[in-house]
């Protein structure tokens, strides 16, 4: 039986996967006030337009992921994300008219005070008429708060926008595998084993909200090989676009990779506080509308 235990493991289907997956995060405590506050604003916004048709609506995550090696969580394996891009990138999207929930790991850079430290600005604010901005934070993983805010998008088709600007780990330790108590330490090498997160991006796609359209991003520190791997997660996950970054030039250039195009954007150098997200967000705009007008056409 044990022997055959491995082998199992790999026939997972993607969505058992997803299932233990979820079933190994600790409950979320607010899952129902989340949801309220979230189809209330979505309500609010959907109603608020010029032209009767409700706002374009984008959901951004923002920051990066935690993966706790002990279920009372002393250490964990971190990533380098700031939340600078999804931060920044909420005040162009509010800019061009949308509605922004906006997913961000709690102590990451927030809209409107990135050069502020530790700045909880978003937990002030309540839906109200006019409000166009949520703040919901994550604890370690923003895939759970994924889900239930893709149920009342999914509503609004494809008006809706998913930005995935989040480094969300590709490995985590289920929460039954897991040491209870903080690793102690000694001469032994520390041997932790990590199981690949299941890659949600294709069950956002095809189930959660399929009309959506779909951003993520591809990272690396290699640039040779940077635009192959964005490509591949366009077609593997079905995206409408990829946007690609290097390490080291994050915040002067981008390419934004899309089944046809490579089109690179840059931030305008001759303005000291121009931003790589300036460019970058009225691309996608663009984009978006072509794709709200085709899905109009299609039905
Ligand atoms: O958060 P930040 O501004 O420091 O960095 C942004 C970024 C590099 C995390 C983002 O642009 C990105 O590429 N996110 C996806 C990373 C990945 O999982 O490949």
């Amino acid at each position: 039986m044990d022997a055959s235990n491995g082998s199992q493991d790999t026939e997972q289907t993607l969505d058992s996967q997803v299932k233990a997956f979820f079933d190994s995060a600790p409950p979320l405590q607010n899952r129902n006030d989340i949801t309220q506050k979230l189809n209330h604003f979505i309500q609010l916004n959907s109603l608020s337009s010029e032209n009767g048709i409700g706002k374009r609506i984008v959901c951004v995550t923002s920051g990066g992921t935690t993966a706790p090696l002990e279920q009372r969580c002393v250490r964990y394996v971190d990533n380098f994300s700031s939340g600078h891009r999804g931060a920044t990138s909420t005040e162009y999207f509010l800019k061009a008219g949308y509605a922004v929930i906006f997913l961000y790991r709690r102590g990451s850079f927030q809209p409107f005070c990135r050069s502020l430290p530790d700045d909880p600005l978003l937990e002030c604010f309540e839906a109200t008429e006019g409000l166009n901005i949520q703040g919901l934070w994550f604890l370690l993983h923003p895939l759970l708060m994924l889900q239930i805010i893709s149920k009342p998008m999914k509503d609004i088709g494809p008006r809706a926008m998913f930005y995935l600007a989040a480094a969300v780990s590709d490995f985590y330790v289920p929460w039954k595998d897991m040491v209870e108590h903080k690793i102690q330490s000694g001469s032994h090498i520390l041997d932790v084993k990590l199981v690949p997160v299941p890659k949600m991006l294709s069950v956002l796609r095809k189930d959660w909200a399929p009309l959506a359209f779909c951003i993520s991003f591809k990272l690396e520190t290699d640039s040779n090989i940077l635009l192959n791997k964005a490509r591949g997660a366009l077609e593997k996950y079905n995206m409408h676009a990829v946007v690609a970054n290097e390490l080291s030039t994050r915040k002067e250039q981008v390419v934004v990779v899309t089944i046809d195009d490579k089109i690179t954007v840059q931030r305008d150098k001759s303005k000291a506080d121009d931003d790589v997200e300036n460019p970058l967000i009225k691309l996608l705009s663009q984009r978006h509308s072509a794709y709200i007008e085709d899905s109009k056409r299609m039905r």
